[in-house]
């Protein structure tokens, strides 16, 4: 009867989490909430990628880039404002995370990069990557894919 009941629970378990939500992650002393990126138009050769970093450690960290099954290669990049015009430069060093700080990279600041797209993404569905970091190494994380319009990641469920 235990058995049974226990399965059950799983069961209703797994179907109210089968939206793609984003998740967090540890490493060392950083935590790292909720990786996301858009759904993109067939075709689309790059994605941002986007990551919320509070380094509650003492000493500076960087994130340096990263990896991803779905991307030829993956940059940190910014975009910024100048003479009125929106642009976007990578970031070969990477970004600092400030001991204390919270870093966030979304849409029209800093942000990841997937160059080299090798296929589709679909909303809804979660894209397995790694974020580097200079201090804490390389950190396996999954990127939830939002709406192609996204601004933010989906709210996280509470059980
Ligand atoms: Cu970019």
């Amino acid at each position: 009867m235990i058995t049974f009941r226990l399965a059950l629970t799983a069961a209703a378990l797994a179907l109210s989490c089968s939206v793609a939500l984003a998740q967090d992650y540890t490493a060392g002393p950083l935590k790292i909430e909720q990786p996301w990126t858009r759904a993109t138009p067939a075709g689309a050769k790059v994605a941002g990628g986007y990551v919320a970093v509070t380094n509650t450690g003492a000493t500076p960290d960087r994130l340096l880039g990263g990896s991803s099954e779905i991307a030829g290669k993956v940059e940190i990049h910014e975009m910024a404002v100048n003479n009125g015009v929106m642009t976007m430069r990578g970031l070969p060093e990477g970004v600092e995370l400030k001991p204390g700080a919270k870093l966030e990279l979304k849409p029209g600041g800093y942000h990841i990069m997937f160059m080299d797209l090798k296929r589709q993404l679909k909303e809804g569905e979660k894209v397995k990557g790694t974020l580097t970091f200079e201090k804490a190494g390389p950190v396996p994380v999954e990127f939830s894919v939002q709406s192609v319009g996204a601004r933010a990641p989906a709210e996280a469920h509470k059980h």
